[in-house]
């Protein structure tokens, strides 16, 4: 063929052999290119291929986008993960939503349009990522629908300061959308006729459907971990910590539009009920206590889980709570209540916070601090503390500011202080929910000592928490020998908290506080759940196998205890009562009237006390039956009776529809928010924007500095000196 189609004819003459060889030469080099060629072709269609291969784009933009979250998780956001099951559901709560997002994009048929899906939805979901990251490290919280409504906290955390708030490794929340958005470019540009085969829809159902099962599986592992964790949403924390982000904002967004219907029908008319049960509920105070703490300081001590059995009990000889119990018997300087009973819902703490700071019972779900405490109208103890007598106020507590949203809802009752775990010393031990009554009690005295007098403070306590964890070091005490662990420990926490509170009075008799403030001691709610009483009866002296309801309802009485120093007209008080009772009984005691404050209780003190005890689920007790889900209990004999018989059916009646009425209109007011229909003559409405918790010493210090020798503050009283040092060394 050569020979009669030479490939190039040379000028000279060569060889017919070397002319052989050249023209083999020649073809194998085209051959050869040829085969390069080829080989480019094939490796270009591989890029394409791989770039058009659905199932690898979704798992690698899925890949990156649950690495960020887990990037922000540790890096970021501190959620407070414990142990391994935590860990493992705190790895996995990504994926059921990135699924289901960016599953959308196996549904669109033509591939640069999916691509483009998937791409928003990246970006999308980045976006929500990089302002919850943002907000976090400014507000320690997380991002809300009405947050980016109200556009308030949102704006200001985002605006101004908000290259401050970035950090370097923030390239990494961005990267792989950068990249994503050059490919895009890329492809849209270079590869015009870039297709590929859309997945089948079955295919594509079962990516949402493994979405579903996944998010189950979280849910159970969640709630099997974290009991009620949706219904009682303690903390948005905890949601992000289980559900992951994305299910946090669609819990909050659905929870938002819920009470934004109910509200947006509500009208100032609702209130007529209201203010007609109020007003006629209302109890006059007994003169002979109305204004006897005028004045005084007063030092709230909200005892964990406390309840009333633990006072005088003993452990092999011991009091459990000798100093408390010295209080509780002091019948000169203490009011104290035997009948007072604990009316928490599923809020627990929340709600008895709730109760004894705006009168208002909570709500018959959830705790209204977290659904509802953002943006609520109070008219709440530390407000109408400060405009009828000029009272400071603050709150100390060793959890983080965000459980039970206090750090939001602390600025709507009107609280200028709330010392959080943040103003306490980093290293302390946390235990369950909050670093050490004694450290933190301790510890609250570099704050306290620079609040202008007279204050109103409140001191949660949170190591006599569930399950009572405790060590041999700092729970010296023996423990109960019911073989049930959260029984038996319960005691020597109990005591724990007592020795502590032994140690933070000394320093308040020592610095000179003590003589002059009113003491309010209460136990928020019970420690020892009806589940785990009959385990605990035999060591009350009483029979487990006759336990019942009856007997459930009787363990929820907590201790209340209004301690005086140099009052002299004090001792137990018989009287029953609740938690919804406290604040008009505070208020008349430091001679303030609570009549024109819608308010759902009555003074303990006064001679029309209304001694009906509602308990939130509607069962209620009287000083002589116990009502529970409409059988009718005798106090004296603790037996079941038959109402009708005994002529007591229409009394009872009566009761119960009362209970039932202050409940829901308790509700009503606090679910259609209807307090800012309502301010009474004198009161000024809170605007919570004035208050902020960063920086207080520094805020304190300058208020000392601006009143110079007006300040009444500890410390400006102390000559300008700390009084720490007369807090008794930790023991
Ligand atoms: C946590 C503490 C406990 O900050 O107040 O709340 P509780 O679990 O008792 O409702
Ligand atoms: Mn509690």
């Amino acid at each position: 063929i050569l020979k009669e189609k030479p490939l190039f004819k040379p000028k000279n003459k060569i060889e017919p052999s070397i002319q052989i060889n050249m023209h083999f030469f020649i073809f194998c080099s085209i051959v050869e290119t040829d085969n390069l060629i080829e080989k480019e072709v094939i490796r270009m269609n591989r890029v394409k291929k791989a770039f058009s291969n659905r199932w690898l784009i979704l798992l690698t933009v899925s890949l990156l986008f649950w690495a960020k979250t887990i990037l922000a998780y540790y890096v970021d956001f501190s959620l407070g993960v414990e142990g391994s099951i935590q860990t493992f559901i705190l790895w996995i709560n990504p994926i059921a939503t990135t699924l289901l997002l960016f599953g959308v994009f196996l549904y669109v048929k033509k591939f640069k349009p999916a691509l483009i899906v998937l791409f928003l939805m990246d970006l999308l979901n980045t976006l929500i990522l990089y302002l919850n990251v943002i907000f976090y490290r400014e507000f320690t919280d997380f991002v809300t629908i009405k947050s980016i409504l109200g556009f308030s906290k949102v704006s200001q955390g985002i605006s101004g300061s908000s290259f401050a708030l970035m950090k370097v490794h923030d390239i990494f929340y961005w990267l792989d959308v950068i990249i994503f958005l050059g490919i895009l470019i890329y492809l849209f540009a270079k590869h015009k006729e870039i297709a590929s085969k859309p997945i089948k829809k079955t295919f594509a159902v079962a990516v949402s459907c493994l979405a579903a099962l996944t998010f189950s599986i979280n849910l159970s592992l969640s709630e099997a971990n974290r009991p009620q964790l949706l219904q009682r949403t303690f903390d948005r924390s905890y949601i992000v910590k289980y559900l992951g982000l994305d299910a946090f904002t669609v819990y909050d967004g659905i929870k938002t539009e819920q009470t934004n219907s109910v509200r947006a029908h509500a009208s100032s008319n609702g209130l007529t009920d209201i203010l007609k049960y109020t007003k006629s509920h209302y109890a006059a105070p007994d003169p002979s206590k109305y204004g006897i703490a005028k004045g005084k300081n007063i030092i709230v001590i909200h005892l964990e889980s406390f309840q009333q059995f633990l006072i005088n009990m003993k452990v092999d000889g011991q009091e459990v709570t000798p100093f408390l119990n010295s209080l509780e018997n002091d019948n000169k300087q203490t009011l104290a209540f035997d009948n007072f009973f604990h009316e928490v819902g599923q809020g627990k703490t929340s709600d008895a916070e709730n109760m004894l700071e705006t009168g208002t019972f909570g709500l018959s779900q959830g705790s209204l601090f977290t659904q509802l405490g953002s943006d609520n109208t109070f008219q709440a103890a530390p407000a109408i503390l400060n405009q009828e007598a000029g009272y400071t106020s603050a709150v100390f507590h060793g959890n983080v500011g965000s459980f039970w949203n206090r750090d939001h809802v602390y600025k709507n009752l009107g609280y200028q202080n709330f010392f959080d775990r943040s103003y306490f010393n980093q290293a302390d031990e946390n235990l369950g929910y909050g670093i050490l009554d004694k450290d933190m009690l301790k510890e609250t005295v570099g704050h306290l000592e620079h609040l202008q007098q007279p204050f109103y403070t409140k001191f949660l306590t949170v190591t006599n928490h569930t399950p009572y964890l405790t060590d041999d070091k700092n729970f010296n005490f023996p423990a109960l020998k019911t073989g049930n662990s959260t029984v038996d420990d319960y005691v020597r926490t109990a005591h724990y908290l007592d020795e502590s509170l032994r140690q933070f009075f000394d320093y308040l008799k020592a610095s000179g506080v003590y003589q002059n403030s009113i003491f309010m001691i209460y136990g928020d709610h019970f420690g020892i759940s009806d589940s785990n009483n009959k385990d605990l009866a035999k060591a009350l002296g009483k029979d487990p196998t006759t336990w019942d309801k009856f007997d459930d309802a009787q363990m929820q009485r907590v201790p209340l205890m209004f301690h005086i120093p140099g009052y002299t007209n004090g001792g137990i008080q018989h009287q029953y009562g609740g938690e919804i009772d406290v604040l008009p009984t505070l208020l008349h005691l430091m001679g303030i009237d609570s009549q024109k404050y819608i308010q759902f209780g009555t003074d303990l003190f006064s001679p029309k006390h209304d001694q009906t005890v509602a308990f939130r689920n509607g069962d209620f007790i009287t000083p002589n039956y116990t009502e529970l889900g409409g059988e009718t209990y005798e106090n004296k004999t603790g037996e079941k009776v038959d109402a009708k018989a005994l002529d007591i059916a229409s009394e009872i009646d009566k009761e119960q529809k009362q209970v039932k009425q202050a409940l829901s209109l308790s509700d009503k007011l606090n679910q259609e928010n209807l307090l800012r229909f309502y301010t009474p003559e004198g009161f000024t409405l809170i605007d919570p924007q004035k208050y902020d918790y960063h920086d207080l010493d520094k805020k304190n210090a300058a208020i000392e500095k601006e009143k110079g020798n007006q300040s009444t503050s500890l410390y400006s009283k102390n000559g300008n000196k700390t009084t720490a040092a007369l807090y008794p060394p930790i023991q």
